[in-house]
């Protein structure tokens, strides 16, 4: 499954994201370092059901009226401050944590209302922006820190006759969660002696910045826009760096409404429906919620995991199923999986990522949309139904 990490100064509203999108109770509080071990539960990416194109909808555990919602892993980290890497605030310990992950999330407070460690102050006193940086830096030197540390080993390593430098560079990276591939195309753009003895820390600094910048892209939550200064989220979003406006705790308010059956809403929708039986308290705050949610398109809590994948990992949604015509596996379920794939993906690729068996035995595959068969190069689109013909 796709690994999506929180991650940001103490305080932001991680663990309020997090239990908005994973709905697993955690703890949230006013002040800095409330979570310390993480936090890991299931969540979701929305996107349209491939049963839009059809006369009914397919009623999949995850689709909701043609909205599909597809699960991956999130990851709920404690709060990090400048000089993490050498062990301030918690520590380094849960940037280790970020290795698992293929993508962060960087939830800062937009608001201004907390300074760097996290500790409340007047509302637009602190500068977001610096929120931003120091996340990415704090990454990069924990990198570096790792390769430093690892350095000794290359160089006994390279006494060897087989020695070499990208094998060695990718060996010790890949236990960073990045991929032969991922190596092979950052050493490419680097300008790096052969003999790691020869190797400056300048080097070192590089090669983590850009292996990091390759295998754990971010986009940025400016959190809490339901009390920060419109001037503030607007100042974030002119940055180039993809930033989405959020209100996890909106996000909260309303899935809680929604499960108590006061609105209709689902996540990822931009706007919501007041049912019976809300009292007048609760209307005005959903009416203040609304308006947020009005001004910048929804709360983003959806919106950022959403952008996680699709865009920052450039995911399509395949669908296998086994009958074409019917859209459905043999226990007759309509479309009852959903795979993300790496854009750029073929049949063989799903097939292997429903089963290495099905991939093994690969004959052919059929497009269920239109009914016709498929070349082993085609090229999977977001939302292919595909039929996989397979000897196993
Ligand atoms: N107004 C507003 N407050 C929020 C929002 N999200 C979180 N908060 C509040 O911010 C405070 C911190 O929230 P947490 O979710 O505990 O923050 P965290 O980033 O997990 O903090 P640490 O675990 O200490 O790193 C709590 O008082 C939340 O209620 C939001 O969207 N709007
Ligand atoms: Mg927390």
């Amino acid at each position: 499954m796709l690994s999506i990490a929180l991650a940001g100064k103490p305080n932001a509203g991680k663990s309020t994201f997090y239990t908005a999108a994973t709905r697993a109770e955690v703890d949230v509080a006013n002040y800095p370092f409330t979570t310390i071990d993480a936090n890991r539960g299931v969540s979701y990416v929305r996107t349209d059901c491939p049963c839009l194109d059809r006369d009914e909808r397919c009623n999949a555990d995850n689709c909701t009226e043609g909205k599909r919602y597809v699960p991956i892993e999130l990851i709920d980290v404690a709060g990090l401050v400048p000089g993490a890497h050498e062990g301030k605030g918690l520590g380094n310990q849960f940037l280790d944590e970020l290795t698992n992950a293929d993508v962060i999330i960087n939830v800062i407070d937009a608001s201004g209302g907390t300074n760097e460690k996290g500790e409340p102050v007047d509302i637009g006193t602190h500068d977001p922006l610096e929120d931003i940086d120091f996340v990415e830096e704090e990454m990069d030197l924990w990198l570096a820190g790792i390769v430093d540390r690892n350095w000794e080993s290359v160089e006994r390593k390279s006494r060897s006759p087989e020695f070499d430098i990208d094998e060695a560079l990718a060996d010790m990276l890949s236990g960073f969660g990045a991929s032969p591939a991922q190596i092979a195309i950052v050493l490419r753009d680097l300008e790096y002696p052969d003999d790691p003895i020869q190797w400056e820390d300048e080097h070192r600094e590089a090669l983590a910045r850009d292996v990091r910048q390759r295998t754990k892209p971010i986009v940025v939550a400016a959190n809490k826009i339901d009390v920060a200064p419109e001037e503030n989220v607007e100042k974030l979003l002119e940055l180039e760096k993809p930033v989405i406006p959020t209100t996890a705790e909106g996000e909260l308010a309303l899935r809680n409404a929604a499960d108590a059956g006061l609105v209709d809403y689902d996540p990822g929708d931009t706007e919501f429906e007041i049912g019976e039986g809300v009292s007048d308290e609760q209307r005005e705050a959903l009416d203040g919620l609304r308006a947020a949610m009005d001004r910048w398109d929804g709360t983003g809590v959806q919106g950022a995991l959403d952008y996680a994948v699709y865009d920052l990992l450039e995911r399509i949604t395949a669908y296998p199923v086994q009958d074409a015509t019917k859209w459905t596996d043999a226990k007759g379920n309509v479309l009852p999986d959903a795979f993300l794939l790496p854009r750029g993906s073929t049949p063989v690729d799903l097939a292997y990522a429903v089963h290495s068996d099905i991939g093994d035995g690969y004959l052919h595959a059929v497009n269920a949309k239109t009914n016709r068969e498929i070349g082993e190069s085609y090229e999977l689109a977001e939302g292919d139904v595909i039929k996989i013909v397979s000897t196993n």
